[in-house]
């Protein structure tokens, strides 16, 4: 059978041009959901993929796929991809960073608002026509200019909201694993705290790190005890960092303010929770979703897919040691 790569779902025509002037391409331009019986007859004679967020790529996945040299994830999140296990057989798996930076951390900044601000609330009650006269005492909801924005995680993205968040006079502390050097936090302004100190202290937390199994349930009934009752919580990295069912209980309760997310276990399975709740802005996964972002992503991705399968050095490559196995 004649080489071919895999492109796991829709993406813009002149991503699949591109790859077809390299390669033979097999796409999903109906963009139908590749369940596991379908994603793996589809890899199994692939040399190379572009993958989405939504394709579970693992051990038993890689064992059948004999001939697989690359996995391009459209994203700079690659949690769907079991990368210790695509190193152990050689695979190399690429991201899309820096595209998305300033896409994710303007919809940081519009959870941010809208669930400190309550805006979808706002609109909800005017299309309701509760709206029968401007009140001084209802409805409120609780300002964000001035406010201490905590930071768990403060790469690149992080870094961009925050950028955002010293424009609304906020006060800037993170926790994460590598303390960024002095001329960075000088940038942002930006003071390293402990994790406790920050969901004790911060007004708005900002989740923005990758899941892996360190950060899974990061955030659970303790954490949101320590959060003060007038905090927003706005989670834009990865469902699973949040323990949702906590994470309903402390809203339903009142021991936050409210939540923002983008993002939830078991997506776009969410718990049914949440719907019940008015303290939470629920978001589809949209936070890099605009045109020229999505775009950029896919060219990305297909620009590693190239690089990988003609001189075997992507420039994203996030598994260098991978080299080394093959
Ligand atoms: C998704 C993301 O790629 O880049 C990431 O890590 O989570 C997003 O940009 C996108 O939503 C498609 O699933």
């Amino acid at each position: 059978m004649e080489d071919y790569v895999l492109v796991t779902r829709r993406v813009f025509r002149e991503t699949i041009d591109y790859l077809k002037e390299n390669f033979k391409v097999v796409d999903n331009q109906k963009d139908t959901i590749l369940s596991g019986e379908k994603l793996r007859k589809l890899m199994r004679d692939a040399v190379g993929v572009q993958s989405s967020t939504n394709d579970i790529i693992d051990g038993p996945l890689l064992d059948k796929c004999k001939k697989l040299k690359v996995v391009c994830n459209t994203a700079v999140g690659y949690d769907n991809i079991d990368v210790a296990a695509c190193t152990k057989r050689g695979v190399m798996v690429t991201n899309t960073p820096g595209v998305l930076n300033e896409t994710v951390a303007d919809y940081a900044m519009a959870l941010v608002l809208s669930a400190t601000r309550k805006i979808p609330q706002g609109e909800r009650y005017l299309r309701q026509k509760k709206w029968k006269k401007n009140s001084l005492t209802y409805p409120l909801s609780r300002d964000v200019s001035g406010g201490t924005f905590g930071f768990m995680g403060f790469g690149r993205i992080g870094q961009a909201i925050a950028k955002r968040a010293l424009s609304f006079d906020g006060k800037v502390i993170y926790h994460c694993r590598n303390r960024i050097p002095p001329s960075q936090e000088k940038k942002y302004q930006a003071a390293f705290v402990s994790k406790t100190e920050l969901l004790s202290s911060s007004d708005i937390v900002v989740l923005i790190l990758p899941h892996t199994n360190e950060t899974h349930h990061l955030i659970g009934a303790d954490e949101l005890n320590i959060m003060k009752r007038s905090a927003t919580l706005v989670n834009m990295a990865r469902g699973g960092i949040v323990d949702d069912a906590a994470l309903i209980r402390a809203l339903r309760e009142g021991d936050i303010y409210a939540a923002g997310l983008d993002v939830y276990e078991d997506e776009p399975n969410l718990n049914p929770g949440f719907l019940e709740l008015d303290n939470v802005v629920l978001s589809p996964h949209l936070g890099s979703a605009t045109i020229n972002t999505r775009q950029e992503m896919a060219m990305r991705a297909a620009t590693n897919l190239v690089a990988a399968l003609s001189n075997g050095d992507p420039p994203d490559l996030v598994n260098p040691e991978c080299l080394k196995s093959s």
